[in-house]
Order: C-alpha cells, then sequence, then structure tokens
C-alpha cells in the first residue's frame, strides 16, 4: 500500500506543478483519484483563484465516466475547510463518498490547519496525512512562508566567474554564465512573483527583467533605487524597456525624481520593511537578481541559486563586499541543496545555514 501511495502522491506533485507561476500567491496542489488501483481522475490547481486541484479531478473524473463513489483521493495539501474565493474542498469530497483520502501535508493556512481533515475524518472517510511530506513542502516552501509570515520568500539568484566575481572592474558582465544557465533563470522568474534589482542595473543594462519562456504570467518589476537615479534619467528622456509592459515598483528616497512614471514608487529603502510591503502588496515571493542588492538582504534571503560560468577575471566586482568576516568560523554558513551542470556552467542551489 504505501508503495502505491507514493507512487500516486509522486503523480500529484507531479501535477502540481503545472500550476508553478500562475497560482501565486496561492499554494500549488495537484489531485489523483483512484479507484481499483486504476487513476481515474487528475486535476491541479491551474491559476490564482480558479477552482482547486481537488474539484478539478472529481470533475475530470466525472468527465471520462467515472463514479468517485468508493475511491481514493491522493492530494498534495489538505483539502480545504473554509469559504475563501472557492468553496471548500472537504465538503465536496465528503459529499462524494471517497472512501479514503491521502495528504502530504498539513495546511499551514491558518482557516484551515487540520480543519479540512478532521472534517473528513468525522464524515467517517479514512485519512492518511504525511506521504511524501518533505517534497510536498519544498514544492510549496514559498506558500509557507509567506502565509505564516505574510513576508515574501526571498531568493537571491547570482551569476558569479569561478574566482566569484559577478562583473570587471569596469562593470561589464555579460556574458558570464552561458545559454543553458540562462534558460534557467527564466524558469526562477516563472516561480516568484518579483524580480528585484538595483538602480545600477537598470541604468547599465536597461533589461526588460520578464519571464521569456512560452508559458508564463507577467512578474512585479521592483528597483531599489534610494537616490532616483532612475527617476533623473527618465526626466532627461531616456527610455527604459522595463516600463513597457507595466507593474513596476520603485522604492526611493527621492520620490519627487519621478514625476509621472508608469509605476508605484514607495518612498523605503529599509529592507526588512521593503520586504513587509511587498508582501502587504500580495507578493509572495521576490527573487534578487542585482549583484549589489544581494548583500543588503542576504540576512533576509531564504535561498540562493548561486551560478557558476567558466571564466576567470582576476579582479572586479564581488557580490557581498558588504560582509567583513574577520576570522573564517565566523562566516556565514549555507547548507548546499543541489549542484547541477548546466552546459557550461554550475548551480549551486542552497539555504541559509545554522550558524
Ligand atoms: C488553492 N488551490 O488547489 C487548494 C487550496 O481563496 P481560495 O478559495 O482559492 O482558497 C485559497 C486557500 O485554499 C489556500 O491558501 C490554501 O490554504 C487552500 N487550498 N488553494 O489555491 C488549491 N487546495
Ligand atoms: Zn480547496
Amino acid at each position: 500500500m504505501m508503495d502505491e501511495d507514493k507512487k500516486f502522491m509522486h503523480l500529484a506533485l507531479e501535477l502540481a506543478k503545472r500550476g508553478e507561476g500562475w497560482v501565486n500567491p496561492n499554494p500549488m496542489v495537484g489531485a489523483v483519484i483512484v479507484k481499483d488501483g486504476e487513476v481515474i481522475g487528475v486535476g491541479w490547481h491551474r491559476k490564482f483563484g480558479e477552482k482547486h486541484a481537488e474539484i478539478n479531478a472529481i470533475e475530470d473524473a466525472k468527465d471520462r465516466g467515472h463514479d468517485t463513489r468508493g475511491a481514493t483521493l491522493y492530494v498534495t495539501l489538505e483539502p480545504c475547510s473554509h469559504w475563501g474565493k472557492q468553496p471548500p474542498c472537504a465538503d465536496r469530497i465528503i459529499a462524494e463518498g471517497f472512501k479514503r483520502v491521502v495528504v502530504a501535508m498539513k495546511d499551514p493556512h491558518s482557516l484551515v490547519a487540520g480543519r479540512g481533515i478532521e472534517k473528513m475524518q468525522r464524515a467517517g472517510i479514512e485519512v492518511d496525512v504525511g506521504i511524501l511530506e518533505e517534497e510536498a513542502k519544498k514544492l510549496n516552501e514559498i506558500f509557507i512562508k509567506y502565509i505564516t509570515t505574510k513576508i515574501p520568500f526571498v531568493s537571491i539568484k547570482l551569476a558569479l566567474t569561478l574566482d566569484g566575481f559577478i562583473a570587471t572592474e569596469s562593470f561589464s558582465s555579460q556574458w558570464i554564465t552561458g545559454d543553458k544557465a540562462r534558460q534557467k533563470v527564466q524558469e526562477l522568474r516563472r516561480r516568484h512573483m518579483a524580480i528585484m534589482v538595483g538602480a545600477g542595473t537598470i541604468l547599465r543594462d536597461n533589461p526588460k527583467l520578464n519571464c521569456r519562456l512560452p508559458e508564463c504570467p507577467p512578474k512585479y518589476k521592483v528597483i531599489l533605487d534610494r537616490h532616483g537615479l532612475i527617476g533623473e534619467e527618465l526626466s532627461g528622456g531616456r527610455r527604459f524597456r522595463l516600463f513597457n509592459d507595466g507593474n513596476v515598483i520603485i522604492f526611493t528616497e527621492n520620490p519627487e525624481a519621478f514625476g509621472e512614471v508608469n509605476a508605484t514608487i514607495v518612498e523605503e529603502t529599509d529592507p526588512e520593511r521593503i520586504l513587509r510591503k511587498l508582501g502587504e502588496m500580495g507578493i509572495d515571493s521576490v527573487l534578487i537578481e542585482g549583484g549589489r542588492i544581494a548583500c543588503q538582504f542576504l540576512s533576509y534571503a531564504d535561498k540562493f541559486y548561486i551560478f557558476y560560468g567558466p571564466k576567470l577575471f582576476g579582479r572586479g566586482i564581488k557580490p557581498f563586499e558588504c560582509l567583513s568576516v574577520k576570522e573564517a568560523n565566523e562566516a556565514p554558513v549555507l547548507e548546499i541543496e543541489s549542484i547541477e551542470k548546466l552546459g557550461e556552467s554550475l548551480l549551486v542551489t542552497a539555504y541559509p545555514g545554522d550558524c
């Protein structure tokens, strides 16, 4: 039974991933309905505010002419028990006559938090919780942090030479990593609701900061421009590509510099308060892509994506110069999750370690 449960839950997790980028700030959820050892319906949460995974799976089974009575439902997150934008899934599951429900993880949402499980158990359904729980928690690490703290999940992405530089002394950085690594960055952008850089990156590279994958929702573009340098350039007639498709948020100490601009201007430059503000705007995740601002947000980082291109610069700009570690054993420590080779480049994925 255990192996079967894992197999179907694994399928549910794969289905959940199809909602990546579309469901934020809600969780990615997948569901599989099994009867007599056969999959009779599948579903996933496709888009924020739309039907939940469980309902999509039930409808899929019905469309295929199956009866869900006596079936088992595998779902990657505890079915909800509250009225949100959608009705409670637990009630529908009870009404549909499921015999057993297998849940990967409890919902950390304070309005659910075990109540969905209890409700189904009280109705006589056999409920098993914790199958592939670690995988489910990793899949929804963004949702878990945001729903429990209201502060966005912060990822820091860096592209370094093998000797640790983000640019040469004259700020040349295009390119350090190759095509495959840069394609991976697009995937990271899809996963996050906002991309954040410093004004220097905008002034130098004039990036679009959008997600160019075929299936990718629009992104918030967040700029930390303490002195209002971009505003000054705009009034001088310069054009920046990232304003083309809107959704720009600028944090600055000099809001007057911006005049009439197609952006939300916020007078704030403290990293913690910036994150809080983004959370209040409903943004659950921020991918920090600028080299130098990474250091200002280092102590708030939840995850690191460090790319290494096969180059040596000898001298140049380093990413974490705002740190000054005197003793090696006093340095911040990261916990490496994985190392991947992407074409000629490497990607080290890590979490902040205990230190
Ligand atoms: C989802 N998709 O497949 C499941 C969710 O406002 P609502 O009605 O969409 O409810 C959102 C909450 O419902 C969400 O925070 C989570 O706690 C729970 N389950 N949400 O968006 C789903 N199963
Ligand atoms: Zn639901």
